[in-house]
């Protein structure tokens, strides 16, 4: 398995929509792997294709709660062409933050609960109903999938605010 650089904003590849995957083979699943292994290095707990420069539909997850002891306790699930079937009219608040957006944490209303159909690793359809910070995190994921980031939920000030910061530190790196 591979670790891949994670992209950071305001990469053009944030914003742009990824493809359904037509075939569901080792190249896809070795994608899966580097996917996950990106993801626990970072550390975070999803992480979406686009976010390593890949514009496919996929993306991975792992909520475990790792108690003590349990630090390599791992739930990996991998989510090929997702897409949420339905959500619930009651939403709650969470403290959003992004791989490619270090270090800012803001607000974000989502549904409380959804479910979602998707291909597994082996390319057999799924469906599954979450709540709680799975939930949450799957949201955030499919969102990436089309371009779309959670700073995107904020108001026009504070997204500006944050863009700005990130277009600043982007011309200090070229
Ligand atoms: O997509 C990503 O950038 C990974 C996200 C996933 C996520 C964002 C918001 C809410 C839930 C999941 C995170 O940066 S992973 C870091 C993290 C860790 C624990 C709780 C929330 C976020
Ligand atoms: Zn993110």
């Amino acid at each position: 398995m591979t670790t891949r650089e994670i992209v950071i904003l305001p990469d053009a590849v944030l914003r742009q929509k990824c493809l359904p995957i037509t075939e569901v083979n080792d190249e896809i699943r070795q994608l899966a792997d580097d996917m996950l292994e990106t993801m626990y290095a970072a550390p975070g707990i999803g992480l979406a294709a686009s976010q390593i420069g890949v514009l496919k539909r996929i993306f991975v997850v792992d909520v475990a709660e790792r108690g003590e002891g349990e630090e390599d306790k791992k739930e990996p699930r991998v989510f090929i062409n997702p897409e949420i079937t339905w959500s619930s009219e009651e939403t709650a608040p969470y403290q959003e933050g992004c791989l490619s957006i270090p270090e800012i944490y803001e607000e974000v209303q989502r549904p409380v609960a959804i479910k979602v159909s998707y291909l597994n690793r082996d390319g057999e359809a799924c469906e599954l109903e979450a709540d709680g910070l799975l939930a949450t995190c799957i949201q955030h994921e499919l969102d990436h999938l089309d371009g779309v980031l959670f700073i995107d939920y904020l108001s026009r000030l504070k997204r500006d605010r944050i863009m700005k910061k990130f277009q600043k530190a982007a011309k200090m790196r070229a």
